[in-house]
């Protein structure tokens, strides 16, 4: 619709706020129902927060660039903290750098990693079947990922320790300089050294998806400084979210013991409750985009230089597209067509190695484990974009 046909309304509510990040779901229902796009004066951007608007601001990369960073400030006018990474670059510098990781990473290469990715899969669920409760976040979703990434990568060990400060530092610079914020860049300097460090050429090993990116620069598709930044978006990229995608995963399937039930019996539906876990607790909430060019959206004036905020987890609830359960975990609704992964150009290159984690982390769960229920609240994470827990109590009986 290119017709301007009224003004955004102006929301004073905080996406920000502590409340509003600690349980993002009632505001994002506020959000949708203000209509197609908001004005937020906290951050100073608009705001879309339905399906159809939050769609069309991904899949039109011409009018919404990525260039200008995924956070509050414009970082074409005021640097990041940070060389730009490919999810801040827009055609065609984008299509080079894009080319050379989807050459490295895709379903074909990733079918490779189902075999080494299981045995620490196998070793977590086996230790934690023999006990009656565990904390399904820091005795689990922690740690699996830390197992197997940084290895498909190929990083040395010294320096691990260091991927997650560094990707909360990343994750929580989408975001406006708050408190948390600032505390996540507390030792910044030294993380992001150390995470640095690890993208050179010398410190990877032969085989991973480090060496491979490098190969890129022989070939002479992508420049050293390139190879570094994509080494390094791997690594900022794919920690946290996975870690939040298997702890959201369990979070809702502790809720729903039917389902459980359901996948015991048939485990290929692994698959299919991972993305419908994806969509209704969505690991990455937010994030904005920048206006190119003078534009209409839902009939709403957009002018060059504003900022977008794409809410994702509100779009992945939007009751026009899922229907009046949105909020509810149905394990036999067609999920595809979520946003949890993007969508459009910039949709997750690491797609495939974070699905095989889930799917991989839930089938020997799934094995291993005939009940899994709550045992007290969980705690959710304060984080200016990521939505997951820091801490999951369950309880289950062994099968
Ligand atoms: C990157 C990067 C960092 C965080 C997230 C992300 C979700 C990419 O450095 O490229 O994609």
């Amino acid at each position: 619709m290119t017709v301007i046909t009224h003004d955004a309304n102006v929301l004073g509510e905080d996406p920000f706020d502590t409340v509003n990040l600690l349980d993002p779901y009632p505001f994002l229902g506020r959000l949708r129902d203000a209509g197609a796009v908001s004005y937020l004066e906290s951050t100073g951007s608009y705001a879309v927060a339905g399906y159809q608007e939050v769609y069309e601001v991904l899949t039109d990369f011409e009018t919404y660039i990525s260039s200008g960073g995924l956070g509050p400030r414009d970082i074409r006018k005021d640097s990041g903290w940070r060389p730009p990474s490919i999810l801040e670059s827009d055609p065609p510098i984008h299509t080079v750098m894009r080319r050379a990781l989807t050459g490295v990473i895709n379903p074909g290469t990733v079918r490779a990693l189902r075999e080494p990715f299981t045995p620490p899969a196998v070793e977590l669920t086996e230790q934690l079947a023999r006990r009656e409760r565990f904390d399904a976040i820091t005795d689990l979703a922690e740690k699996y990922p830390l197992r197997v990434f940084p290895d498909a990568v190929g990083i040395p060990d010294v320096g691990r320790e260091h991927l997650l400060p560094y990707g909360n530092m990343v994750f929580n610079a989408f975001g406006p300089e708050n408190y948390i914020f600032k505390q996540a860049f507390a030792e910044g300097d030294e993380h992001a050294a150390a995470v640095m460090r690890n993208c050179q050429r010398e410190n990877l090993d032969d085989v991973g998806f480090g060496a491979q990116i490098w190969k890129r620069v022989e070939d002479g598709l992508i420049t050293e400084q390139q190879a570094t930044l994509l080494v390094r978006a791997l690594l900022s990229a794919g920690v946290d979210t996975t870690i939040f995608g298997i702890g959201n995963t369990l979070s809702v399937l502790a809720r729903y013991p039917e389902a459980w039930a359901q996948l015991r019996e048939n485990p290929k539906m692994a698959k299919f409750a991972v993305d419908e876990a994806l969509r209704l607790e969505s690991p990455f909430q937010k994030f904005h985009r920048t206006v190119a060019v003078d534009t209409v959206l839902g009939g709403v004036h957009l002018p060059a230089g504003a900022k977008v905020m794409v809410f994702l987890g509100a779009a992945n609830r939007d009751p026009r597209k899922w229907g009046e359960n949105a909020d509810d975990f149905d394990l036999n609704r067609n999920a595809s067509g979520h946003v949890a992964f993007g969508m459009g150009l910039h949709q997750c290159v690491g797609q495939p190695i974070a699905r095989l984690e889930m799917e991989i982390v839930l089938q020997q769960l799934l094995q291993r484990v005939a009940t899994i229920e709550p045992d007290g609240a969980p705690v959710p994470i304060l984080h200016n974009v990521l939505r997951g827990f820091e801490s999951l109590p369950v309880r289950i009986t062994a099968a």
